[in-house]
């Protein structure tokens, strides 16, 4: 049998993917809720309170226990770990972990007699992690982009973004010297979450390590003159960085606890982006995938490393080799569940209301900024209407509502993803909003592409997995996508529509400007 696991540690849970590569197969999935099932890391909805909006961090330790639960619980549903020929993870990007030079002796000398949490407390120089969600690194940014200009996006693939590693860090650095001082290793969720399993401090990957703006993606290394003005002694704080096929080690004896083989391979962690790529199947040019998770995300393989002009979008590492594009539109899934909470209805209502308003829905638009954006970089929230009086006043039915958020967002992902240059035909979708029909039909009119669902609950969890069996097993991502990542659905485009969209296209983008 050829089983691979693929870890995936989101915003909110920690989940496990297991695969039967020979019978094409997920063959057990088990998951953790941080808020649910670790109530007492006081991070209900994956990040800890703070008084500043902008501030998101979260507590290191709640991650590491996660994964000693997720064992547990995989263990007691009989999974078949002893039989598990190779190990790999999907990370949420650009969260920075902060360890002082205790954490290789730390991870050398597990012990079986206590929980994972309690040893590697004493690793930690910076007891909370900034998270992707974190917005406080404004100043910071633009320090860099003083320093080095249009080169930081031409060369790391994004101009220096708040969110990203490298702007982090340097405010850390600058806030808390004396703890920054104490760091002897910054890793990345996935490289932390990688170093427990192989009980070494792991590499990172390409995938992940272009989302720091810290790596030179034209010599895909770090890149020094950054590095040392984004923070000192930075370079040898860095694990090294390697390619996504990259084995970081064997499997800590620790883990033999849980019936896993000591020794079997871990592969680098990638980034959740990098892997949901290879999860649904487009690691090759040619599709786009929009993934509908927390943040809606719209990325694709690319044929050549290219920018966006807007500053907008990013280039981070294809597992498979080469890049891939990401637009990352925060206000995704938390602007669809605002919208459905004012107009009071269940998922299955808004669905069938948003195919009640017709497609251009009157000319209804609006700018779903209900918190912080990234793209386009909105820091001062708030919703914008554009349309019917009735619409802006709020007076309208429910179906406009509703169409109005979906259309919107359609609109907005089309705007903002021009800059690829390319007229996909074919969009494969994920994630929870995936499920609404009438989104996807409206996805499909307002790009004029094929819209394919794939039944891939978890793509960062599968993709960690294939790429396990990809690095471990050198099984070709080619000969696992039939099995894994075949198509459930298609909504086709209608032609007809295609100007009136074109029209809300335009609409959109000049409401953008004006706002
Ligand atoms: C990508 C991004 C998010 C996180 C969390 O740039 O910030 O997609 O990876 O999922």
């Amino acid at each position: 049998m050829s089983i691979y696991l693929g870890l995936d540690s989101s915003t909110q849970s920690l989940k496990a993917e297991i695969i039967d590569t020979g019978a094409g197969k997920i063959i057990c999935s088990e998951n953790v809720n941080f808020g649910k099932d670790l109530p007492e890391y006081n991070c209900p909805n994956g990040f800890l309170e703070n008084s500043d909006p902008l501030v998101k961090h979260a507590d290191p330790l709640m991650w590491v226990a996660a994964l000693d639960l997720l064992f547990t619980r995989l263990q007691k549903q009989h999974a078949p770990l002893a039989e598990i020929k190779g190990i790999s993870g999907s990370g949420q990007q650009h969260g920075s972990v902060y360890l002082n030079g205790n954490f290789e002796k730390i991870l050398a000398s597990l012990s079986t007699s206590e929980n994972l949490a309690e040893q590697l407390a004493p690793a930690l120089s910076r007891k909370a992690s900034p998270i992707w969600m974190d917005r406080a690194t404004n100043p910071e940014c633009a320090e860099l982009q003083r320093q080095f200009g249009p080169r930081m996006q031409q060369d790391t693939g994004s101009p220096a973004i708040e969110r990203f590693t490298g702007p982090q860090i340097r405010k850390f650095a600058k806030d808390e010297p004396e703890n920054y001082n104490q760091t002897a290793h910054i890793h990345l969720v996935s490289s932390f979450m990688a170093s427990i399993l192989c009980g070494k401090s792991a590499p990172v990957d390409f995938g992940d390590g272009a989302g720091m703006n810290l790596l030179n993606l034209k010599t895909l290394e770090w890149d020094h003159e950054i590095a040392a003005f984004t923070a000192p002694g930075l370079l040898n704080k860095l694990p090294p960085v390697v390619r996504s096929n990259t084995i970081a080690g064997g499997l800590s004896p620790y883990f033999a606890r849980y019936g896993l083989k000591a020794g079997t391979p871990v592969a680098v962690w990638s980034g959740d982006n990098p892997s949901s790529l290879a999860g649904v199947g487009a690691t090759e040019p040619g599709v786009a995938v929009i993934s509908l998770g927390t943040s809606d995300t719209f990325f694709a393989a690319m044929r050549d490393f290219k920018t966006d002009p807007a500053g907008c979008g990013h280039v981070f590492g294809n597992p498979a080799g080469g890049f891939m594009s990401l637009i990352c539109f925060t206000n995704g899934s938390p602007a669809r569940e605002k919208i459905k909470a004012e107009c009071n209805v269940s998922w299955h209502d808004f669905d069938h209301l948003a195919e009640l308003a017709p497609s251009g829905n009157h000319g209804n638009l609006m700018l779903p900024y209900f918190s912080a954006e990234s793209t386009p970089l909105v820091l001062n929230p708030g919703v914008k209407y554009h349309g019917s009086e009735e619409f802006c006043s709020g007076r309208s039915d429910n179906s406009v509502r509703i169409r109005a958020i979906l259309e919107s967002q359609a609109l907005t992902m089309k705007l903002h993803s021009r800059w690829i240059g390319e007229d996909f035909k074919r969009i494969r979708i994920t994630g929870g909003a995936s499920e609404c029909s009438s989104f996807r039909q409206i996805l499909a009119d307002v790009f004029q592409a094929e819209i394919e669902t794939i039944a891939v609950p978890d793509s960062a969890g599968l993709g960690a997995a294939l790429r396990a069996a990809n690095a471990a097993g050198k099984i070709p991502f080619s000969a696992m996508y039939d099995k894994f990542t075949a198509a459930t659905g298609t909504a086709a485009p209608d032609p007809s529509k295609a100007t009136l969209y074109g029209t809300a296209l335009k609409a959109y983008a000049t409401m953008e400007k004006v706002q």
